[in-house]
């Protein structure tokens, strides 16, 4: 009897992802999914880009394998705020397309400018998962260490955006962030990487400006 392998198992998330997309693109989303390991600063972040974007037609889909802790940390901003915990299909360690599938479901589409994932805290799987959104951001903290993306490369070369987060720890911490950024580069010589601090503010505005081009650009 032969026996038949999967040879793209990743194929079925493709192709929701690819629907994924294009219901962002009629509805003039621009979809950002963030992504690093526990505790990089992703809803740090959030809370940040928030408060600069002062709501600004944003939503949030929150991923984590148990808990609504982060959205409950974000909810002050009022903004629709849809939690996907993995524990209750399999605990997956991180998000996939059918997943925001669901999610897009609980969210009104037509008042929306921005969607903003953060995917499950870990520097591996959620790399391999297109979601279908428009800009993949890596988040790298700076007491993670400057190999981490030679360690980890493959989230590296999938983001478009690297983010190096918790700038302010850099000098106390004895850490060269620009050690990161060059280790970052050798992964990916494309990426923009951007230094900043979701605590201090430092650097937010370039992160702002980029969200703010980037949805320009895709509704011209
Ligand atoms: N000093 C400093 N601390 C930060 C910064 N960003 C985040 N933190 C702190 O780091 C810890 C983890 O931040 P989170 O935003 O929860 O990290 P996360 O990536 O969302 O974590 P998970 O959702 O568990 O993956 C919290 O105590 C934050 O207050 C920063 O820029 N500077
Ligand atoms: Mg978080």
């Amino acid at each position: 009897m032969e026996i038949k392998i999967a040879k793209n198992i990743l194929n079925a998330n493709e192709n929701i992802a690819e629907e994924n997309r294009k219901l962002f693109a009629e509805n003039n989303i621009l979809a950002v999914n963030l992504m690093s390991s526990p505790g990089a600063g992703k809803t740090e972040l959030l809370d940040a880009t928030l408060d600069a974007l002062n709501g600004g037609r944003a939503a949030v889909i929150e991923g984590d394998i148990c808990t609504t802790l982060d959205s409950e940390r974000l909810a002050h901003h009022n903004v629709p705020l849809v939690q996907v915990n993995t524990d209750t299909i399999g605990g997956a360690c991180h998000l996939e397309a059918s997943m925001i599938q669901s999610a897009l479901d609980e969210l009104d589409l037509e008042s929306l400018d921005i969607i903003f994932i953060e995917n499950v805290g870990n520097l591996v799987c959620p790399a391999e998962f297109d979601l279908g959104e428009d800009i993949a951001v890596s988040l790298l903290s700076t007491p993670e260490g400057a190999d981490k993306p030679l360690k980890y490369p493959l989230m590296f070369k999938q983001c478009d955006v690297s983010i190096l987060s918790k700038l302010d720890l850099a000098a106390p911490l004895g850490i060269d962030p620009g050690e990161m950024e060059t280790n970052v580069k050798r992964i990916n010589p494309d990426a923009l990487i951007l230094r900043l601090s979701a605590k201090t503010g430092d650097g937010m505005d370039r992160w702002i400006d980029l969200i703010k081009s980037r949805f320009e650009e895709k509704n011209a």
